[in-house]
C-alpha cells in the first residue's frame, strides 16, 4: 500500500481495535438461542479479561477499557418452559434488549470508543448492527462464525432468534419482523453487497439459498482454509474496502473455533479454527488499515466449559489479544 504519510495515518487512525478508548457493553442474552448458559458469558468474560495474565506492564490493554455497560434483559416468567415452541416467544424482551443495544453502540461510537458488545447469544447484533449503521452512513459487517444466521422467521426450522440477525440487519426480514429490522432508522441497515462472510460450515438450504440469490460476498471454512488464514481474511477486507463503507463491524462467533478447542457453545460443529489461527484473524484484524469501528463477542456458555476452564481463556485472551495485547517478552 503507497500513499502520503498523511493519508496513512489518518486511515490506520480509522481502525478502533487496537487504539482508543474500549466501551464493553455487557449483553446477557440467551432467549435467542432458547438455550440457557449464555447470559453468564459476559461476566466471565469480563472478570477473565481483568484477572487475567498480563504480558506487557507497560502497556496494558486494560488501560483503554472504559466502565463497563451492563445492559438488563427484560424478564420472562417461567422462560425456560417456552423454549422451542418457535412462535417468536422472545420476539419483545429481544426487541428491548436491541434498542437498548442500539442505543450504546451508537453513542459509544460517537464518542469515539470502540463499542465491544459482549454476549450473550449471536441475537444481540441486531442491536449493535443497527447502532453501528446508525453512526456511518455506509456500514460493512464482517461476520465470522461458522452459521451465516440469515433465516427468518418463516425459513427458519428451529424459531430461535439467533440464527436471525443478518436477515434483519440486510432487510431480509423487513416484512416479518419490521420494528426490529428499523432500529437503524434505514432499512436496510447494511446492504447485502456490504457483507462478508467468514468460517461458514453449518448452513440451512434456505441460508444456501439467500447467499446465493444476493450473491454475498461468502468464504465457506474449507474455501478460507485453501486460502489461508491470512489470505482468506485479506479478501474480505479488500472487498469491504472496495465497496466504499465508512465504517466496518465485526461480529466474532466464538463457535468458529473448533469445538475440541473451545467447547463452551451451544451450536458446535466440527472443523473449526485453532486458537492459533483465531489470534491470528483478530491480530491481523487489528493492523488493517480499514475503518473497524464496532465489535460483537458472542455464543460464550460457561456452562459448557470443560474442565480445566479452557474456553474461558480463550473467550478473555482473544478478545484481548483483538484489542492489542500480544504474547512478546517486552
Ligand atoms: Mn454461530
Amino acid at each position: 500500500m503507497t500513499g502520503d504519510s498523511t493519508v496513512s495515518r489518518d486511515s490506520r487512525n480509522r481502525n478502533k481495535l487496537t487504539r482508543g478508548p474500549v466501551r464493553f457493553i455487557q449483553a446477557p442474552l440467551w432467549y435467542g438461542s432458547e438455550r440457557p448458559g449464555a447470559e453468564l458469558g459476559p461476566e466471565a468474560i469480563v472478570t477473565e479479561i481483568s484477572e487475567g495474565l498480563r504480558w506487557d506492564e507497560r502497556v496494558d490493554v486494560r488501560d483503554r477499557i472504559q466502565p463497563n455497560l451492563v445492559l438488563t434483559v427484560p424478564p420472562v416468567p417461567n422462560a425456560r418452559g417456552l423454549r422451542h415452541r418457535r412462535d417468536l416467544t422472545f420476539l419483545d424482551p429481544i426487541a428491548s434488549l436491541s434498542r437498548d443495544i442500539a442505543d450504546a453502540v451508537e453513542s459509544s461510537i460517537r464518542a469515539d470508543e470502540l463499542p465491544v458488545t459482549i454476549g450473550g447469544d449471536h441475537a444481540v447484533a441486531i442491536g449493535s448492527i443497527q447502532g453501528a449503521a446508525r453512526a456511518c452512513e455506509r456500514l460493512g459487517v464482517l461476520w465470522i462464525d461458522t452459521h451465516p444466521d440469515v433465516n427468518t422467521p418463516s425459513t427458519s426450522f428451529s424459531g430461535h432468534i439467533h440464527g436471525m440477525p443478518m436477515a434483519v440487519a440486510t432487510g431480509l426480514a423487513a416484512a416479518e419482523l419490521p420494528d426490529i429490522s428499523n432500529l437503524a432508522g434505514r432499512v436496510p441497515a447494511v446492504r447485502p453487497e456490504d457483507v462478508c462472510y467468514l468460517g461458514i460450515r453449518d448452513i440451512d438450504m434456505a441460508e444456501r439459498r439467500v447467499l446465493r440469490d444476493h450473491r454475498i460476498w461468502t468464504r465457506t471454512m474449507e474455501e478460507w482454509s485453501d486460502d489461508g488464514i491470512a489470505g482468506g481474511l485479506g479478501l474480505a477486507l479488500d472487498h469491504l474496502a472496495a465497496q466504499g463503507v465508512d465504517a466496518v463491524h465485526v461480529s466474532f462467533d466464538l463457535d468458529v473455533l473448533d469445538p475440541t478447542v473451545f467447547p463452551a457453545c451451544g451450536t458446535t460443529y466440527p472443523g473449526g479454527l485453532t486458537m492459533r489461527e483465531a489470534s491470528q484473524v483478530v491480530r491481523l484484524l487489528g493492523a488493517w488499515d480499514g475503518p473497524i469501528r464496532s465489535l460483537d463477542w458472542v455464543e460464550f456458555y460457561p456452562n459448557m466449559d470443560d474442565t480445566t476452564g479452557n474456553s474461558l481463556k480463550i473467550a478473555g485472551h482473544l478478545l484481548l489479544t483483538a484489542l492489542g495485547e500480544r504474547m512478546r517478552i517486552p
